[in-house]
C-alpha cells in the first residue's frame, strides 16, 4: 500500500519537503482513545504517543491529533512509535465540548465528504439536519444527507420525509437507504471515490456502524444493539475507526453524538442559511439581528412564507449558541492571557529582587 492510498496529497508532501521530515515516517491517526492513538503507515499499524513537548506546548484540544490526522512519526519496537508532528489540516470537523464551554472537540480531520444520517422510522429532526450542515459548511466538508432505515416504512413515508427535508433544505444531495435491503447503496457507492475521505455523522443508532460494515464487506465496527441510555453514548475504542473500501474511498466511522454545539468561528451558518443571508442585505438596518427590527427582510419573508419559519428557529437557536460560544472563547482568551501577564510580572520581580 502507499500512503496515497490512505488519502496522503501532494499538499502534504509538500509540507514534509519543506519542514524537512524525511528522517520521519508519515502516516495517518484511525483511532483515538485517552490520548494514545494508532497510526498506519506503509509498514504497518502502530500505538503511539505524543512527544512531552507537543503535550507541554498544547494550547487546546485542536494541538492534539485525531482522528485522520497526517502525522511524522519515529517508530520504535516494530510495534509503538512517538508521534512528532500534525501535518497541517484541510479541513475539521469540530463541535462544542459537551459541558466545557468556549472548548471545541475535534470530530475528525482532513475529511471531503460527510454523510449526515438520519433514521427514516423515528419523528424526522431537519433541525439536526441543519445543524449537521453548518458544522459541514464552517469545516468545508462537503455534505451528503442520507436517509436511514427505509426498509422500516412505505414508499409514500419516504417520499414525504424527502419532500419536506427538500422544503428547507437545497443543494445538498439526499439518498435514502436501507442496511437491510441495501436498496439505495449503489447511489452511496457511486459518490465514494478512491483517495478522499469520508465521515459518518449522526445520532446513535441510526445505522452509521452497520452501513461501514456493509460497504467494506468485512465487519469491523461493533454495531450498536445496546439501547442508548444503557450505553451512556461510551465509545470503546479496541478497533479501528477509519478504514479503507475495495473501490478506494476512505471511510471514518464516529461514535454517536446526542449533542452537537455549534463552535463556528467562520461562515457555516451563513452558508447553511444563505437565504437567510442574501435576504438580510435587504434589511433596514445594518446590523439587524433579525428579530424584531422594523424593515426587516428576514421576517418579512417569515411572515410571507417564503422561509420555512422552523428553518428560521432553528437558525436564531444556531445565531445565539455560535455568539455564545464565540465569546465565551474570548473571555477565555483574554483569562489566558491575564494569567500570562501575571507570570511574567511575577518574573520580573522576583529578577528585580535577587
Ligand atoms: N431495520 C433496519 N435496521 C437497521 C438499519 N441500519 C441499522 N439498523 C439497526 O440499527 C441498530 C443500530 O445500528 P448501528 O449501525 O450500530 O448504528 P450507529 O450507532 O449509528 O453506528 C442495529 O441494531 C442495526 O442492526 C436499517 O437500514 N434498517
Ligand atoms: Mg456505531
Ligand atoms: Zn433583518
Amino acid at each position: 500500500m502507499r500512503l496515497e492510498d490512505f488519502g496522503y496529497n501532494e499538499q502534504f508532501e509538500k509540507y514534509k519537503i519543506e519542514q524537512k521530515l524525511d528522517s520521519f515516517e508519515i502516516g495517518r491517526v484511525i483511532a483515538e482513545h485517552k490520548e494514545r492513538y494508532i497510526v498506519k503507515t506503509t509498514k504497518g499499524e502502530y500505538e503511539a504517543e505524543i512527544t512531552g513537548n507537543m503535550r507541554y506546548t498544547a494550547k487546546s484540544r485542536e494541538d492534539f491529533p485525531a482522528v485522520g490526522d497526517w502525522v511524522a512519526i519515529t517508530i520504535y519496537n516494530n510495534d509503538f512509535a512517538i508521534i512528532h508532528k500534525i501535518l497541517p489540516r484541510f479541513s475539521i470537523i469540530k463541535r462544542q465540548a459537551v459541558g466545557q464551554f468556549g472548548e471545541i472537540q475535534i470530530i475528525a480531520t482532513n475529511i471531503d465528504y460527510a454523510f449526515i444520517i438520519q433514521t427514516a422510522d423515528r419523528d424526522l429532526n431537519i433541525n439536526r439536519i441543519e445543524r449537521y450542515l453548518t458544522i459541514c459548511n464552517s469545516s468545508k466538508v462537503q455534505p451528503i444527507i442520507v436517509l436511514s432505515k427505509i426498509d422500516l416504512i412505505n414508499e409514500n413515508q419516504i417520499s414525504e420525509i424527502l419532500e419536506n427535508i427538500k422544503t428547507r433544505i437545497k443543494n445538498v444531495p439526499i439518498i435514502a437507504i436501507s442496511n437491510q435491503t441495501q436498496e439505495g447503496y449503489s447511489e452511496i457507492k457511486k459518490i465514494i471515490e478512491k483517495g478522499k475521505t469520508y465521515c459518518m455523522l449522526g445520532s446513535s443508532g441510526v445505522g452509521k456502524s452497520t452501513l461501514l460494515n456493509n460497504l467494506s464487506g468485512k465487519t469491523i465496527m461493533r454495531t450498536d444493539t445496546i439501547s442508548q441510555k444503557t450505553n451512556k453514548g461510551r465509545h470503546v475504542t479496541s478497533h479501528r475507526e477509519l478504514i479503507i473500501l475495495e473501490n478506494g474511498g476512505i471511510l471514518i466511522d464516529n461514535p454517536g453524538m446526542r449533542e452537537v454545539g455549534i463552535a463556528d468561528l467562520s461562515n457555516g451558518l451563513e452558508t447553511t442559511f444563505d437565504k437567510i443571508l442574501q435576504l438580510s442585505q435587504s434589511c433596514k438596518f445594518k446590523d439587524c439581528s433579525h428579530t424584531h427590527e422594523t424593515g426587516c427582510a428576514v421576517l418579512d419573508a417569515v411572515e410571507k412564507g417564503v422561509i420555512d419559519r422552523a428553518s428560521y428557529e432553528n437558525y436564531k437557536k444556531m445565531q445565539k449558541e455560535k455568539a455564545y460560544f464565540e465569546s465565551t472563547v474570548a473571555e477565555r482568551r483574554k483569562k489566558d492571557k491575564e494569567f500570562g501577564k501575571m507570570v511574567k510580572n511575577y518574573k520580573k520581580n522576583i529578577k528585580n529582587k535577587y
